[in-house]
Formats: C-alpha cells, sequence, structure tokens
C-alpha cells in the first residue's frame, strides 16, 4: 500500500515555545516512522508582518535546528524552508483566485492580527490561509498535525481543495487535520486565557525552547493560578491550573485523574515545582542537541537535500495544476 503522506509548517517568527513543540513538533516526531512527512519553515507566511531580515535569518536557521533536535531525521522525512520552493508562491496564487474575501475575513487569526491595525492592515494577514492551502494541497497531503488553533485554517484549506476540484477536476487530495490528545492548546502562563505565542511581547508569559534552565523553573513558579489551593482539571473556572496541569500531562503521560490523585491534598508549590521539573527534563536533552547543530555544516547539508526533494514533488503537482487551470499551450 503506497505511504500517506503528512505536511506541516511553522513560522520563523521567534524562538519556538513549549506551545510549539508540544502542540505540533512532538506530534510530528511521532509520526515520521510511519508517514511520507514533509516539514516547512514557512518563512514566507512569516513576514506577512514586518520582520527584521537578520533576525529572520536567525530564526529560520534556530528552527531548523530545532526540528532536528526535538527528534526529527532527516533520512527519513523532507525538510526544508519554503521559500527556496517557488511553487509555493505559484500556487498560493491559484488558491487566492479560488478563495473569497468574505470567508478571508472570517478566520479568526486574520481578525485577531489584523484588529487595532486600522488603515495598514498588510494584505499578506488576509491571505495567508490561502497560501497554507497551497502548502499542503502543493504535496497531495493526507494529513496535517498541528495545534487546536490552525483547525479553521484546515477546514477552509479542505473547503478551497474541494472548490478547485469541481472546478477544474479531481486534482487535489482533500487533507485531514490532526490534533492532538495533550498539549494542543497551551496557554500564556500570564493570562492563561490566551493561547502561548512565540510573539508574545512579554517573555514571562511563555516558555521558549531555549530558555535557560533556571529561568524555565522561575517562569513556572511565577505562573498565574487561582487562590483556592485545588489542583482540580476545569479549563473554565481554574485556567492556570489546568494549563499546568496540561503542560505536565504532556510531558511525562500522566492523566488528569492521576494528577489529582497524586496532588491531593497538596500546594501550589510542590506542584508547580513538579511541573517545573516535567519541562526541564524534557528541554534539557533538546538543547544540547540544538547546541550541537546551530552552527554545523551538516544543517545546511540537510536544508539543500530537503530543499531539492520539496521541489522535486512539488513540480509533479504543479504540471498537474497548470494543466487543470490552462496555463499549459498543449
Ligand atoms: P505567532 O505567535 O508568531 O503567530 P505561534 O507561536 O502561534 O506564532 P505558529 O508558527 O503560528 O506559532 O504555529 C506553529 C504550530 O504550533 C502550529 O501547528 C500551531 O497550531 C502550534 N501552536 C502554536 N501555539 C500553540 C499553543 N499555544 N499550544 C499548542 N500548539 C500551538
Ligand atoms: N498557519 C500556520 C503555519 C503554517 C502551516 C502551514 C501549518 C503555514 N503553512 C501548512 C500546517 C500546514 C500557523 O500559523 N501556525
Amino acid at each position: 500500500m503506497e505511504q500517506k503522506t503528512i505536511f506541516s509548517g511553522i513560522q520563523p517568527s521567534g524562538i519556538i515555545t513549549l506551545g510549539n513543540y508540544l502542540g505540533a513538533m512532538k506530534q510530528f516526531v511521532e509520526l515520521q516512522d510511519e508517514f511520507n512527512c514533509f516539514f516547512c519553515i514557512v518563512d514566507q507566511h512569516a513576514i506577512t508582518v514586518p520582520q527584521e531580515p537578520e533576525k529572520l535569518r536567525q530564526n529560520i536557521r534556530t528552527l531548523a535546528a530545532m526540528y532536528l533536535a526535538v527528534g526529527l531525521d532527516p533520512n527519513k522525512v523532507t525538510l526544508f524552508i519554503q521559500s527556496e520552493v517557488p511553487a509555493h508562491i505559484q500556487l498560493g496564487w491559484m488558491m487566492m483566485c479560488t478563495s473569497y474575501v468574505g470567508e478571508l475575513e472570517r478566520m479568526t487569526q486574520y481578525k485577531d492580527k489584523a484588529r487595532d491595525r486600522g488603515e495598514t492592515i498588510p494584505g499578506g494577514l488576509l491571505v495567508y490561509p490561502p497560501l497554507m492551502a497551497a502548502d499542503i494541497l502543493l504535496y497531495g497531503t493526507h494529513m496535517v498535525p498541528v495545534g487546536e488553533d490552525q483547525k479553521q485554517h484546515l477546514e477552509l484549506t479542505r473547503d478551497l481543495a474541494e472548490r478547485f476540484n469541481k472546478r477544474y477536476g479531481e486534482v487535489f487530495v482533500i487533507p485531514e487535520v490532526r490534533i492532538p490528545k495533550q498539549g494542543a492548546r497551551v496557554m500564556s502562563l500570564v493570562d492563561p486565557t490566551k493561547k502561548m505565542s512565540k510573539s508574545d511581547p512579554n517573555p514571562g508569559s511563555f516558555i521558549a525552547m531555549l530558555d535557560d534552565l533556571k529561568t524555565v523553573e522561575k517562569k513556572i513558579k511565577r505562573a498565574q493560578t487561582d487562590s483556592d489551593g485545588i489542583i482540580r482539571y476545569d479549563r473554565e473556572n481554574k485556567p492556570g491550573v489546568s494549563n499546568l496541569m496540561g503542560i505536565l500531562s504532556a510531558c511525562t503521560g500522566q492523566t488528569y485523574e492521576e494528577i489529582e490523585q497524586l496532588y491531593e491534598g497538596k500546594g501550589y508549590g510542590q506542584f508547580k515545582g513538579d511541573v517545573a521539573k516535567a519541562v526541564i527534563e524534557t528541554l534539557a536533552p533538546i538543547q544540547e542537541r540544538y547546541n550541537q547543530l546551530i552552527n554545523s555544516d551538516e544543517l545546511d547539508q540537510i536544508l539543500d537535500e530537503g530543499a531539492r526533494k520539496a521541489q522535486e514533488a512539488a513540480a509533479v503537482m504543479m504540471e498537474k495544476v497548470n494543466k487543470a487551470i490552462g496555463f499549459s499551450r498543449k
């Protein structure tokens, strides 16, 4: 039977967080043995808001090294940079032409990022989802592992693929979304009603994968909780405690019931100490591998090879799409 294809992408818009790891990257590692995987550094998505060139260059490299440090094996997966495969933008344009402004304006991420920008909303923010659809459809992707916040974009991707197929013939595979059971939505440590985000201006709100381990401990100990002193999972009424339980569960594999039992009658001090310990045990080996990789030539070779393999796969789809649309002379 033919192997199914997986595609996912992360923006190089800052140093990735524990949220990105638990929501996205951890699943990638679990999937690499079973599927034909494409993992992408979506730098063209990052410029939908202004980026400083030197910083962007560094963030791209850091993210590439991080993909490998968490355990992706370049012999099993194709790891590449979006801007090195021009077909993403080519198909992106076709997907923009397939989408309606009304449906793009309804996207939650667009509404969040466009808010308070008045007359200066970058056009790229609006057409970000059709470019994302192109990323996915270009490889005949069957499944897309992402955090919960991307579910709406995946639904749009499916709609666009179906609309295109209806108009031009069966060109695209309709992809499924895959959301992890634990860690799908890690919340901010200072405001547990907001998602943890790498572009949050307050660094106390997130744990960066490269934070030094003392800082990790401090951030977790300062994380917002509540005053009733009970360790119980209740997203609605106890968002801070529930968020820390989610992190602990995703790092150790313990269920919420097990955690509640374990900490019955115990205070937040000990609980937070144990969450910090679990996060540090998760991060320490990743940071060690990252430090070995970041300045290595090996990293460049892996990205060169990744771009080559992605271009090759993308060319097959672009030929089909061009033919279907009428962009081929014969
Ligand atoms: P930005 O803050 O720059 O918009 P981000 O931190 O939200 O970025 P992305 O690059 O947009 O990160 O997302 C990469 C992947 O990480 C996606 O699959 C997304 O669903 C997942 N992800 C992002 N934030 C979280 C979170 N707080 N919890 C779980 N998964 C997350
Ligand atoms: N939109 C995603 C990043 C992203 C992506 C993709 C994820 C761009 N292209 C393709 C999965 C598949 C985000 O904001 N997290």
